[in-house]
């Protein structure tokens, strides 16, 4: 047993050291997070807001509104609204980069603890497609909208259509255009999409996923981020997982699900989350100095887990124990 090791890369307020948290030892090279074990008993309920990401703001909301009683699934919505307005994330929401021919288009989906789902693909103009995927969870027989059946379905829902390509993002894609050369790259920015995990007071589990794609995508690709069981899988009796990064692989896999389904059968979210890394790993030997992809996870106890494969991951997480933002472990070791 030893303390928690993790790289801190912020300090943020009410950062609580945490006391008798139990670890696993692992033996996987280039950890810089340890696993996780959750203080609490096993009937307790160790409430958290989690996401992909340097994202203290998303994750503080997420965070309040559990702490007022709110349940994890508006936690999740709330903590993903604040990443999609903010135009500075080029990657999600307002402000996001465009596809090859310039347009904006979001995918988003969310879970709650019952197994709903809603999701939307391909939808544009619309700011907060988290908030449209809720309503297609809710208000429609539907699981999944895309496009403009999306977009019309989130105006008459009283969405109001805006501009989400801001100057930057014009520029940068315009910077693009130059060459238009279209090789995504391993992103290890501090900002990206954004998976969130929710556990609220009453030890219900909630997932939401938004993003704007890989920039410069071709017009009318879609990645894992949307997709239930790649992007996202939420299941109240054991976890839930989400991920980052090259959403072909992840599609390829159906990460989050196999997550979930490895912590089933009794990995902790750390091991399932290096297990899921390990199954595209095997499958792009060659290749992988060519894209990255992290998945986050939680159990039902509030234990997490994340693993990259490449570094420069990292992750934010509160609890009423703590609130950190680290890097976590990741597969290979020259990255
Ligand atoms: C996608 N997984 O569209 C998303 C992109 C992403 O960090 O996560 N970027 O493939």
């Amino acid at each position: 047993m030893k303390r928690r090791d993790f790289l801190h890369t912020t300090s943020l307020t009410g950062i609580a050291v945490a006391s008798g948290a139990a670890l696993m030892s692992c033996d996987h090279k280039n950890k810089e997070q340890k696993p996780v074990v959750s203080t609490s008993e096993e009937n307790e309920i160790t409430p958290i807001a989690i996401a992909t990401w340097n994202v203290p703001e998303a994750v503080n909301k997420a965070w309040e509104v559990i702490e007022n009683g709110g349940s994890a699934l508006d936690a999740v919505e709330q903590g993903c609204r604040v990443e999609e307005a903010n135009e500075e994330g080029q990657s999600v929401g307002v402000g996001g980069l465009p596809d090859r021919d310039g347009n904006v288009t979001l995918d988003a989906c969310i879970m709650n603890a019952e197994g709903d789902y809603g999701a939307v693909v391909y939808l544009q103009n619309i700011k907060h497609p988290i908030s449209v995927a809720r309503k297609v969870m809710e208000e429609t027989p539907h699981v999944l909208m895309a496009g403009k059946g999306a977009e019309q379905f989130a105006l008459s829902s009283g969405f109001e259509k805006e501009n989400l390509l801001t100057e930057a993002s014009k520029k940068a894609w315009e910077e693009w255009k130059v060459t238009a050369k279209y090789k995504p790259i391993i992103n290890i920015e501090n900002h990206d999409t954004i998976g969130m995990l929710a556990i609220d007071k009453e030890g219900n589990i909630s997932g939401g996923c938004t993003t704007s794609g890989l920039a410069y995508k071709m017009a009318g690709r879609v990645g894992d981020s949307p997709i239930i069981g790649s992007g996202l899988f939420v299941d109240n009796e054991i976890g839930a997982a989400t991920a980052t990064g090259m959403g072909e692989e992840v599609l390829k896999t159906v990460g989050s699900f196999l997550i979930v389904e490895l912590m089933r059968q009794g990995r902790s979210p750390q091991q399932a989350c290096e297990e899921a890394i390990e199954r595209i790993v095997a499958k792009n030997k060659d290749r992988l100095q060519d894209f990255q992809v992290a998945y986050i996870a939680i159990n039902k106890k509030g234990a997490t887990g994340a693993h990259a494969i490449h570094s420069g991951f990292s992750v934010t997480s509160y609890t009423a124990e703590k609130q950190e933002i680290y890097n976590s472990s990741h597969y290979l070791s020259d990255s």
